[in-house]
């Protein structure tokens, strides 16, 4: 495979999340429909992959396999976005339901490395089901993003790795998420905290921040050399009081961020060869 220059900056949009109503936001995209038309112009503005949240025909969050399967369908027949699935799903899905969603054979699938108090409510990762969900990931090929929203579980990523080697596709990505009540930080020192205890096998990370961390977070990401993480699963305003207008305005705003620090948008291609993905035939 070619090498990715290094000035390449992949560019991930997680456009929908599990938290937000429609009602409360219809500019979220929530149907394949939606969400077909939302990749086409992220992956116009300089996004290489999405991180997928899954709604029903009541714009409510769903595993229904029927419908994961049809989102990452729309995304490929309109795209040649990296599909990823989230298997953190809501915090009401149950663990079993979550393993389910590799059935739907995304590229990659969202894989936390542990618990996190989540506002009033808790993301529940126990230990057995993280190891459970990567070893079903190699078995399926799925490359796995692990995702860290506390500097503990980056820790637990190498305890992972040791046990159970390398993911498919023999490269290892993960996303710190900060500024979540009850996880890390969205600060800087966080963000260089994490990194400098990230496992040696890590070949690639992004970092988002949820709400008003996003700015920091990100200026710190591209400051320390990673990649960036955005959508309107994280954040629903562009600036103080103003609310987004849609996922693309938040890729192309990272674009421009990333444009300073002289990083250019990854391809979907060479997002491909930085996730050890095969090429997905169409
Ligand atoms: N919705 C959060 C409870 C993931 O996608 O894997 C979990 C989450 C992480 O968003
Ligand atoms: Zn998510």
């Amino acid at each position: 495979m070619n090498a990715v220059p290094a000035d390449r900056i992949m560019i991930t949009v997680a456009p929908t999340g599990a938290e937000t109503a429609k009602a409360d936001c219809p500019e979220l995209p929530t149907t394949s429909e939606e969400i077909a038309a939302t990749a086409v112009a992220c992956e116009a503005a300089g996004a290489s992959m999405i991180h997928l949240h899954v709604r029903d025909h009541e714009h409510q969050p769903t595993l229904d396999p029927a419908l994961l399967r049809e989102w990452v369908a729309a995304v490929r027949e309109s795209t040649d976005l990296v599909v990823q699935l989230s298997t953190g799903g809501s915090v009401h899905d149950p663990l079993d339901r979550r393993l389910k969603v590799l059935d739907a054979e995304p590229d990659s699938c969202s894989l936390t490395m542990g618990t996190t108090n989540f506002g009033d409510d808790v993301f529940s990762n126990p230990w057995p089901f993280v190891c459970e969900l990567y070893q079903l990931s190699q078995e399926h090929r799925v490359v796995p993003e692990f995702e860290l929203f506390d500097l503990g579980q980056v820790h637990a990523l190498g305890r992972l790795l040791d046990k159970y080697g390398l993911p498919y596709g023999g490269k290892v990505h993960c996303d710190f998420v900060m500024g979540v009540p009850g996880g890390m930080p969205g600060t800087a020192d966080a963000l260089v905290a994490g990194v400098a205890t990230l496992p040696e096998a890590v070949t690639s990370w992004s970092a988002t921040g949820i709400g008003r961390t996003t700015l920091p977070v990100a200026l710190a990401a591209l400051s320390k050399g990673g990649h960036l993480r955005v959508g309107m699963e994280d954040v629903l305003t562009i600036s103080r009081g103003v609310p987004v207008e849609s996922n693309a305005q938040l890729v192309e705003r990272a674009v421009a961020m990333a444009a300073l620090a002289q990083r250019t948008p990854a391809t979907t291609a060479e997002a491909r060869t930085l996730l050890g993905l095969e090429r997905v035939s169409m």
